[in-house]
């Protein structure tokens, strides 16, 4: 690790900001065209949100052979999933094992937090002011996360609890042992469910504060079997392919059924798609058939279902009804377990309801609601983040005539392809704002968002152009495109982060693009055209 230390800047073609997967990716292919670039990491090691979310049974969502680079053909062969699901701990691996092969470590400051990047419209470079110091780069990549940014709401007291705090997000590496202890755990989103099976394992009893209820689809986890990793190795290049022409950019292998609406066949077949989804296990539930999330009645056939299932789940029929969920199916991000409805048969776990009796204040010895108080000697935030923008706008970004990205951005971000913003020259973020981002695989996206940054800056040299920025037309065509496109949707109907509603005081927009292969034909069209709707100077 190279400090950065007092005096001149550091001169750079590029800085990245990031060293999880989509940072790692983006410096190897800057090296690969003979670019100087820095990676600024705040953590001692590379992973980004893998190297974060450390808790109990923290697993991907996504089968392991697809969340996985594919830019290098030996590396997708040589590596071996063991899972089809990967826990957090074979991920990190997998990013170490990537940081090393690749040699990337030379080039990253890890513990270096970017606190401000002004660019200097004469220069047209970019000052970047770390917690080490500074440097002066062309341009500045974004490889910030779209879930990054913890979010611990402010309850009152909360500085007061004697006992000890935790989040999700931010787990210690030395991990915690829950023995004996009187565990709270507020938050009922994917990172509760996949640790509370666990927590309640080991406490002496489990406190769940859930406020909203989500829709859970089991994981069936299992070891890869051997023939089926063979199969896709074979020809893993087809695989990807097949993959790239899904929605949300996987799942070519798992059962879907596009041909359908639900309400096209009765409720004998319809029960049988879902069982079969059911028992196939993983965000593939969705796909059983094609109006699942633009019909509301279709919708309400498969939120019944799961909300069956969790009546056959749960033995107590009153906190079976409370783990219900009410909302659209989907239109929070789904979730998926190993065990999460069951759990609350245990005699040590509890479901407390703080929708009808929220919670008023953290105390010394634990948590107050409107209708009780709970003896506590932990509690886990499970809280969740301030997604897609909040680690982007923690940094003071300031572009043209020193306008910050805050400002810009304060009624919700805006961007051409949620890869540039106009104002703010050789800017770029990786699965940013407007792009499929987290409605899709991450690792093709950001693969996909890495190499359009790569051609776009090697388009750059040829032409001789100096910045790079999205006209603003272009720009507010997209945001508008990007709310129609939800707009079409139910994805926008309940209090979700994909809208920043988890927020309190965040404007209220739909930030992901849906649609993969529509937004990659979408680029390759801007590109074909001779970068139409980007303007180079
Ligand atoms: P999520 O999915 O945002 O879940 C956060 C949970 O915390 C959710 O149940 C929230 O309830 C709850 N929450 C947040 N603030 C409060 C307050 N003030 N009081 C009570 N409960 C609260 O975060 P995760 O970390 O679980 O998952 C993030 C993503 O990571 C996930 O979607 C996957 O893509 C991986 P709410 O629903 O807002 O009522």
């Amino acid at each position: 690790m190279s400090a950065l230390g007092a005096g001149p800047d550091r001169e750079y073609d590029a800085v990245v900001v990031g060293a999880g997967f989509a940072g790692l990716y983006m410096l190897h292919r800057l090296r690969g065209m003979g670019l100087t670039a820095r990676v600024y990491e705040v953590g001692d090691d590379v992973g980004g949100t893998w190297y974060w979310n450390r808790y109990p049974g923290a697993r991907c969502d996504v089968d392991s052979l697809e969340y996985s680079y594919q830019f290098s053909e030996e590396l997708q062969q040589e590596w071996e999933w063991t899972e089809r699901y990967a826990t957090q701990p074979e991920i990190l691996r997998y990013v170490n094992h990537v940081a090393d092969r690749f040699d990337l470590r030379r080039d990253i400051d890890f513990e270096t937090r970017v606190e401000l990047a002004t660019f200097d419209e004469e220069a047209k470079r970019w000052r970047v002011t770390t917690s080490r110091g500074a440097a002066s780069a062309r341009f500045v990549i974004m490889a910030t996360g779209c879930l990054s940014s913890a979010n611990t709401p402010d309850f009152a007291g909360r500085e007061s609890f004697a006992g000890e705090t935790l989040h999700t997000g931010q787990w210690p590496h030395q991990g915690v042992d829950f023995t004996g202890k009187r565990v709270g755990i507020i938050g009922t989103g994917s990172s509760a469910i996949q640790s509370i099976p666990l927590i309640a394992a080991e406490a002496k009893h489990l406190f769940v504060f859930q406020r909203t209820a989500n829709y859970s689809i089991p994981a069936h986890n299992q070891p890869l079997d051997a023939e089926v990793v063979a199969a896709i190795k074979a020809d893993y290049a087809g695989f990807r392919a097949q993959n790239r022409l899904m929605q949300a950019g996987f799942g070519a292998r798992a059962p879907r059924n596009m041909e359908q609406g639900a309400l096209d066949v009765d409720a004998e077949q319809r029960q049988s798609m879902y069982e079969a989804r059911w028992q196939h296990g993983g965000l593939a539930f969705l796909g059983a058939f094609n109006d699942l999330l633009s019909s509301r009645e279709a919708n309400e056939t498969s939120a019944s279902f799961v909300r069956a299932k969790i009546r056959e789940l749960v033995d107590d029929p009153e906190v079976a009804e409370l783990l219900s969920p009410k909302n659209v199916i989907g239109c929070k991000r789904m979730c998926v377990d190993s065990g999460y409805y069951r759990t609350f048969n245990r005699s040590n776990v509890s479901l407390v309801d703080v929708r009808a009796s929220p919670i008023e204040e953290i105390t010394a010895s634990g948590l107050r609601t409107g209708a009780a108080e709970y003896a506590l000697d932990c509690i886990v935030f499970a809280t969740g983040f301030d997604a897609m923008t909040g680690a982007l706008l923690k940094i003071d970004i300031r572009g043209r005539c020193g306008r910050r990205l805050r400002e810009k951005w304060a009624e919700g971000p805006r961007t051409f392809l949620g890869l540039q913003t106009a104002g703010f020259p050789n800017l770029f973020t990786i699965t940013g704002p407007g792009s499929p981002s987290v409605l899709t695989n991450m690792l093709p996206s950001i693969e996909q968002h890495v190499d359009f940054i790569a051609e776009c800056i090697d388009h750059m040299r040829t032409r001789g152009a100096t910045v790079v920025e999205p006209a603003e037309w272009a720009e507010d065509e997209w945001v508008s495109h990007v709310n129609e496109t939800a707009g079409a949707t139910l994805l926008p109907t309940c209090n979700s982060w994909y809208l920043g509603a988890n927020i309190p005081g965040k404007a209220r927009v739909f930030m992901p693009y849906l649609g993969f292969p529509a937004y990659v034909e979408k680029c390759e069209a801007v590109v074909e055209n001779g970068y139409e709707g980007f303007e180079f100077g």
